[in-house]
C-alpha cells in the first residue's frame, strides 16, 4: 500500500521490506529525490555507504576543497523558505559550508529518518513477475520496490593509478577523493601530489602554506582559470535572495545551468584589441564567467578558442616568475575547455614559493613509489606524505560496484560493457522503473540545477505511472540509440573532443571505453528534451500494467519524439 514501509517474509522465511521506492545515494541527488517521493506520499528508503549524508560533499574534504559554481546557484530551488533562511558566507563555498547546507537541508526536512547510512547496496534484481526490484545492503538485508533510483554521483569512484611500489611506502598517502575525517597535518613536511586537475589545483596553494616542500607532478598542464572568490556582505546576501526568480530563470536555461548571461559577443564582432580587453574583464571577474561571457563561440571555434588559450598563457608567463616552470605549466597541445577547467585559488602564485617545485612528467612517467618517495627515471624525489589527486572514473564508475540486473537478469555491466546506453541519462531499456539522478549521459554542468530538473522530472514520470494505474515504464532501445546518436551530433559540434585525457570522454581511465560520458547540448536544451518527452505521454518509452496473473501487458508503446535544436555554448 502506497506511503506505508512493510516488513514482510518471503517464502523462504527471510525478511523482506516492502517500500515504494529505493534510493542509493545520500548526496545532492539523492536527498533531493527522497524529498520529492515522499512528498509525493510514496514511501522511501535511501542507503547510503558514507557515515553521514553528503555524497562528494562528504568524501572530498581535502585542504582546499570547495565548489566551483557560486554558492547561491549551487543550492536547491525547490523551497522558498529554505532559501529566504539560509546565509552563504563566500561566492565560492568551502566544502565545510556545503556539507553544512546539505545538513540543514537533511534537518529542516526531516530526511534523515529514511537514511540508513554505512549501508552499502550490492545488489539490486528486478523481477519481471512482480515489477518489483530486490535491493540486498550489505549485511543481507533486502528490500522491495516498484522504483529504483540511483543517485551514485558522477564523480564518486576516487581513480587511483596502481604504482608499484606503494606498500613499500613509509610515509602516509591519501587519496583526496577519499579524505580522512582528521585533519592531516602537513607542518613541516615533504609532500609529493600528483595531478594537477581541479582537486590539485585547489589544495597546491594551501599546503604550500605549512609544508617544508611541496612538490607537484604534472603530466597534463590544465588552463586555470583565477576564482576571484570573495566574502559575501549582508547585502549581496540581501540583493541575491531578492533575485532567485531571475537567478533560477537564468540557470535553468543556461547551457552548464550557471546563472550567467550571454556573451552576445563572438570573435568577429570585435577587432583584436577589443577582443583582448573583453578577455581581461573576463579574467578578472573570474571563475567561469571568463568562459562563458566573454565570448560565445570560445568552445565552438578553433580561432576564437586560441585567442583565449593563448591569453591564459600569456597570463601563466605573467604571474610565474620562474620562465621554465611558467612554460611548463603552460597548455599548449589542446584547446581550453576541452578538459573541464579547474578554477584557481592563487595556484599559479604557488609556484614562485621557494618550498614549491613542479615535476614534469609529461615524457618520463612516475616509475615507481619507493620507500621514501616517488622515483621518476634517475629521479627520486623524497616524501613524507603522498597526494594522489588522480581524478575519478567519471559516470559509471559507482555503478561497476552494485550487482543491477534487469529484465531477463541481464546485467548492467554487459549492457554497459561498450560505454553507457542512457535514455535522457535518466532511463535505460531492460531496466524498468530504474531512474539516474546525475547518471551517465546526463549534462554536466552546475549539478544542483541539472539534479533538480531530473529529480522533477523521475517524480513526475511516477505520478504519471500511479494516476494511470500503470506498473512500469522503461524506454525504448529506438529512443535509446536515438539518444546516444544525439550526444555524438552535440560534442562533435564542439571543440571537446580534442581535450587530452578528458574523463568527458572517459579518457582518463586506462582501459575504460571510450564514449561521450555526458550530454553537451545545454542544460537548457536538455530540459525542454525532457519536458518534451513527458508531454508527448512518455511517447519513447513503453508504459506496462501487470496483469493480475502475473502477466505484463503493454498498455502503450512508445515512439521516437521530435527534439529540440541543440544549444550553443551562450
Ligand atoms: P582530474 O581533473 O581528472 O585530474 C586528475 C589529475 O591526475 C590529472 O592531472 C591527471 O593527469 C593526473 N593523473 C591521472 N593519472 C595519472 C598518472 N598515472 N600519472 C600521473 N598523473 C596522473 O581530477 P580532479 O579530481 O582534479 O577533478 C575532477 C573533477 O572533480 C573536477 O573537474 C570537478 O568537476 C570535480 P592527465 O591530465 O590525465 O594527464
Amino acid at each position: 500500500m502506497p506511503g506505508q514501509t512493510n516488513d514482510q517474509q518471503d517464502h523462504n522465511g527471510e525478511s523482506l521490506t516492502e517500500v515504494d521506492a529505493v534510493v542509493i545515494g545520500a548526496g545532492i541527488g539523492g536527498l533531493r529525490m527522497l524529498h520529492q517521493l515522499r512528498e509525493q506520499g510514496l514511501t522511501v528508503q535511501v542507503f547510503e555507504a558514507a557515515p553521514d549524508l553528503g555524497g562528494t560533499w562528504f568524501w572530498n574534504r581535502y585542504p582546499g576543497a570547495r565548489t566551483d559554481s557560486e554558492s547561491w546557484t549551487y543550492a536547491y530551488s525547490f523551497s522558498k523558505e529554505l532559501q529566504d533562511e539560509w546565509d552563504w558566507s563566500e561566492r565560492f563555498p568551502t566544502q565545510d559550508e556545503v556539507y553544512r547546507y546539505l545538513s540543514h537541508v537533511a534537518d529542516r526536512f526531516d530526511l534523515r529518518r529514511d537514511i540508513a547510512f554505512d549501508t552499502r547496496v550490492e545488489s539490486a534484481v528486478y523481477d519481471e513477475d512482480s515489477a518489483r526490484w530486490l535491493v540486498t545492503v550489505a549485511g543481507g538485508r533486502r528490500y522491495r520496490c516498484a522504483y529504483l533510483v540511483t543517485a551514485l554521483g558522477l564523480l564518486s569512484l576516487p581513480y587511483k593509478p596502481d604504482f608499484k611500489g606503494l606498500e613499500d611506502f613509509e610515509g602516509q598517502w591519501h587519496v583526496t577523493g577519499r579524505w580522512p575525517q582528521e585533519e592531516v597535518d602537513f607542518t613541516g613536511k615533504r609532500v609529493a601530489i600528483i595531478g594537477t586537475g581541479a582537486t590539485a589545483v585547489q589544495a597546491v596553494p594551501l599546503i604550500a602554506q605549512t609544508a617544508a616542500q611541496l612538490t607537484v607532478f604534472q603530466r597534463t598542464p590544465n588552463y586555470v582559470l583565477p576564482a576571484r572568490n570573495y566574502t559575501l556582505t549582508d547585502f549581496e546576501r540581501e540583493g541575491i535572495r531578492s533575485s532567485y526568480d531571475e537567478i533560477w530563470r537564468k540557470a535553468r536555461k543556461h547551457p552548464f545551468g550557471y546563472a550567467f548571461d550571454r556573451a552576445g559577443v563572438t570573435k568577429s564582432d570585435v577587432t583584436p584589441e577589443e577582443h583582448q580587453r573583453i578577455l581581461e574583464r573576463g579574467w578578472e571577474t573570474g571563475g567561469f564567467r571568463f568562459v562563458f561571457e566573454t565570448f560565445d563561440d570560445m568552445t565552438l571555434d578553433e580561432e576564437a578558442n586560441e585567442i583565449a588559450s593563448e591569453f591564459v598563457r600569456n597570463k601563466i608567463r605573467a604571474i610565474v616568475k620562474d620562465p621554465e616552470t611558467a612554460e611548463l605549466l603552460c597548455p599548449k597541445d589542446y584547446p581550453i575547455v576541452s578538459k573541464r577547467p579547474p578554477l584557481g585559488h592563487f595556484y599559479y602564485e604557488a609556484f614562485n614559493r621557494d618550498n614549491v617545485r613542479l615535476v614534469d612528467i609529461s615524457q618520463t612517467p612516475i616509475d615507481e613509489i619507493t620507500a621514501n618517495g616517488i622515483r621518476v627515471g634517475e629521479d627520486e624525489y623524497t616524501a613524507d606524505i603522498i597526494i594522489f589527486a588522480t581524478g575519478f572514473d567519471a559516470g559509471t564508475g559507482s555503478y561497476n560496484y552494485i550487482d543491477i540486473r534487469g529484465r531477463g537478469g541481464e546485467t548492467l555491466e554487459k549492457k554497459w560493457a561498450d560505454g553507457p546506453r542512457t535514455h535522457l541519462g535518466i532511463t535505460i531499456d531492460g531496466f524498468p522503473n530504474m531512474f539516474m539522478v546525475s547518471g551517465p549521459q546526463s549534462p554536466f554542468g552546475n549539478i544542483p540545477v541539472v539534479v533538480e530538473g531530473t529529480v522533477e522530472w523521475i517524480g513526475n514520470a511516477v505520478t504519471h505511472l500511479r494516476e494511470n494505474g500503470l506498473d512500469t515504464i522503461e524506454p525504448t532501445s529506438e529512443a535509446v540509440a536515438s539518444w546516444w546518436q544525439l550526444l555524438q551530433d552535440y560534442i562533435n559540434a564542439t571543440l571537446l573532443p580534442k581535450g587530452r585525457h578528458s574523463w568527458f570522454l572517459g579518457a582518463n581511465i586506462p582501459g575504460k571505453p571510450r564514449g561521450v560520458l555526458f550530454f553537451f547540448g545545454g542544460v537548457g536544451t536538455y530540459r525542454k528534451t525532457c519536458q518534451a518527452a513527458a508531454d508527448s505521454g512518455y511517447a519513447d518509452f513503453t508504459l506496462d500494467s501487470v496483469a493480475p496473473h502475473g502477466q505484463a501487458s503493454t498498455a502503450h508503446v512508445g515512439r521516437t519524439t521530435s527534439r529540440p535544436a541543440p544549444q550553443s555554448v551562450s
